[in-house]
């Protein structure tokens, strides 16, 4: 499928296509090839670090990791990793998750603190655990002897902004931050039917102490599962979990539906069963067995970017909003 919109259209050259069909895989993947998908603009160095990864040999779900640490490490991403937007009391504490479409399995962490790859720590909840979602101090205990070393998250401008916010009277509890809306939930393929969905993030700036919010749920930050596709999430988790929204895209797309029209209806679905919704933060993509992709925003307010390198072409797109 063609890229739904091309305003916007930023071409980097991040290798080429000779690159991407000449690396020794099958038929089936010089004819379609890998392809990485990413929410936001901090997706696109995520891709091309993510597909750097796998035509050096590296696995899909390696790709995914390394592609996602690269937000995470970035303290100009406040809403991934290092430099992420605290809670309200001034703590960051993350979210990730990462499945593996072909084990039917994923792993998990939930309001992690102290360590910036959020998106490592789930790998190894998947790797080398029989359980899939671990939450606060259990997940840092966890890092902990899977030897990431505890770091302060705190950037001086991520603490300049919650001294602020602290300091404001009038400021919201609790509240939506469009600028701040860097999330990355990366859905990729290998080009051979391997699909993979990784997600990681700070969360809902100034969110209540240990909110949990849709990114390391199973289902609606990641779903993925070979026989159909992948889907990502992101934007107000909190409307978005009560949707089950990657699972529903991957049924969606099981059903026979394009990976486009799976995404909108979802988002149809959603403003459908309540109108609040067509307000809402709530942005969606996805990826089929075949590599076509699709991206969806509930409104034209809060519009999402999206990321997509394929054969050595890595453009940053505007989804289509329903509303
Ligand atoms: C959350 N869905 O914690 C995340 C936030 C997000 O872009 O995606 N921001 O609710």
């Amino acid at each position: 499928m063609e890229p739904v919109d091309r305003r916007d259209f930023i071409k980097t050259v991040a290798g080429n296509a000779a690159l991407a069909a000449g690396d020794g895989r099958s038929a089936l993947a010089a004819r379609f090839g890998p392809g990485f998908f990413s929410t936001w603009g901090p997706g696109q160095p995520a891709n091309e670090r993510a597909a750097e990864v796998f035509l050096a040999g590296g696995s899909l779900l390696d790709s995914v990791e390394k592609g996602i640490n690269v937000p995470e490490n970035d303290p100009k991403v406040m809403s991934v990793g290092y430099g992420g937007l605290p809670n309200e009391a001034g703590v960051v504490e993350l979210d990730a998750a990462i499945m593996d479409g072909t084990r039917h399995r994923a792993g998990a962490v939930c309001a992690l603190h102290s360590v910036k790859n959020a998106i490592s720590v789930a790998r190894m909840v998947l790797e080398k655990t029989r359980q899939t979602t671990m939450a606060g101090q259990g997940a840092l205990r966890f890092a902990m002897e899977m030897g990431f070393k505890p770091e302060q998250l705190l950037t001086p401008e991520s603490l300049q902004k919650w001294l602020d916010w602290k300091s404001n009277p009038q400021r919201k509890t609790f509240w939506l931050d469009p600028e701040h809306h860097d999330t990355i939930g990366m859905v990729a393929t290998d080009g051979e039917g391997h699909v993979v969905s990784g997600c990681s993030t700070s969360g809902l700036a100034w969110k209540i102490p240990g909110r949990v919010g849709d990114s390391p749920l199973v289902g609606c930050g990641v779903y993925a599962d070979d026989s159909v596709g992948a889907a990502s999430a992101t934007g107000d988790g909190d409307a978005m979990t009560n949707y089950c929204t990657s699972v529903s895209i991957v049924h969606n797309m099981g059903r026979g539906a394009s990976p486009q029209d799976a995404c909108f209806e979802l988002l149809r679905h959603m403003a459908r069963t309540d109108a609040k919704n067509k307000e809402g933060d709530i942005c969606v993509g996805a990826i089929n067995n075949r590599g076509e992709i699709g991206a969806g925003s509930m409104n034209s307010t809060y519009r999402l970017k999206y990321a997509f390198w394929r054969k050595g072409e890595s453009q940053l797109l505007d989804a289509k909003a329903l509303y």
